[in-house]
């Protein structure tokens, strides 16, 4: 198999790295390795096989509809996203700008199908992507029946959170507060937090709750799904995201990019995958780049003798191969391509809109 031609504006600073010597194990990191949300709803009981739920029944009983959810980044929507969805369907990590596209994650259940519409945090925009970003995260919200105010309980609420609730006040749908991290807290923070949430005034309804543990995820749930309104499902009942392939490959690459470094990089780096090939029952072999936007960015992410990029393979091939189901062999190689941030055919290749 050979690579395709490379586009000629980009510049011919590049490193092989799916070659060489075998990769040694990562050191993971609490927050490293393979993860999978904790399922919240059993799919199994009772089986969805109901002709009228396939495409959307029309019948006047179900309800179906948009979940966006706002909040600070790092609040915890992604976690919470594929908490509720039951799959890996948005990377996560501590960094800001890990969610750079709107996700939606499907959950499909016998009475409901709940869309929720995973946005990057509210912030400031400062160069074309996170213009594009914000935009996105205003009409998103704007669109959505349901709009879920997430709250990092740990850090408690911040000026960044009364404005988002400031913004959100001036919508149509109905708003939710989920206040996440509520394993990190003892009594007393607990109560300050959710009356500090409750100050906000969006509203009597507000949930305590852990995504990363699963806790509260149920009644936050139930409480959504009765907000709907009835219609037909949007979305085929076997699926839980509106991603391409491809997107999600390369998010699960970046993701354990942006684990790994620190400073700048986690916010110069963006992944796309080149090729997607399957030559046997059991295998696939992924070639992709990582973009970073100058010299130094990418001499981190090769690190040491080429250890942070093993490492990085490593671990993203473990992500892979779980999403693939199959063995995967993946060619990973970092480029330098300056100013894609704010390089708007860039982004647009990159389908970040
Ligand atoms: N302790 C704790 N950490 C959480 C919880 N939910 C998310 N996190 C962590 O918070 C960080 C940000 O999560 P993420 O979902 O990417 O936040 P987002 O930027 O709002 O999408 C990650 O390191 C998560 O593992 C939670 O319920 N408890
Ligand atoms: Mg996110």
């Amino acid at each position: 198999m050979t690579r395709p031609e490379q586009d000629p504006s980009d510049e011919p600073d590049e490193e092989r790295t799916g070659d060489g010597p075998p990769p040694r194990e990562p050191v993971y990191g609490p927050d490293d390795g393979v993860e999978l949300p904790v399922p919240v709803y059993d799919p199994t009981i009772p089986p969805l096989t109901d002709p009228d739920l396939e495409g959307g029944g029309e019948s006047g009983s179900k309800r179906s509809g948009f979940v966006a959810f706002a909040g600070r980044p790092n609040a915890g929507k992604s976690t919470l996203t594929n908490a509720i969805v039951g799959a890996k369907v948005a990377i996560t990590s501590d960094k800001p700008q890990t969610t750079r596209r709107a996700i939606r994650g499907v959950l499909t259940r016998p009475d409901a199908q709940l869309v929720i519409v995973d946005l990057p945090g509210v912030q400031k925009p400062k160069d074309s992507l996170t213009g594009r970003m914000q935009r996105r995260v205003d009409s998103e919200i704007r669109d959505a029946d349901v709009q879920v105010l997430v709250l990092n309980g740990q850090e408690g609420v911040g000026p960044g959170d009364r404005y988002i609730a400031s913004q959100l006040k001036q919508q149509r749908g109905t708003t939710v507060i989920a206040v996440n991290k509520m394993d990190t807290l003892n009594r007393a923070q607990e109560l300050a937090v959710l009356t500090a949430a409750a100050n906000l005034e969006l509203g009597d309804d507000i949930f305590p709750i852990s995504a990363r543990k699963g806790h509260g995820i149920q009644p936050l749930l139930d409480h959504l799904v009765g907000l709907l309104p009835r219609g037909p499902f949007f979305f085929p009942i076997d699926e839980s995201s509106d991603q391409p392939q491809h997107v999600l490959l390369a998010e699960l690459i970046r993701e354990q990019i942006i684990r790994r470094t620190f400073q700048e990089v986690p916010h110069a780096v963006e992944v796309a995958i080149e090729e997607v090939d399957r030559p046997g029952d059991n295998l696939h072999i992924v070639l992709a780049n990582a973009w970073v936007e100058t010299p130094s960015q990418k001499g981190i992410l090769i690190g040491a003798g080429g250890k942070m990029i093993r490492n990085i393979g490593t671990a993203a091939r473990k992500e892979l191969q779980r999403e693939l189901g199959t063995k995967v062999h993946l060619d990973l190689q970092v480029k330098v391509r300056r100013n894609w941030r704010s390089d708007d055919a860039a982004l647009d290749r990159l389908e970040i809109d």
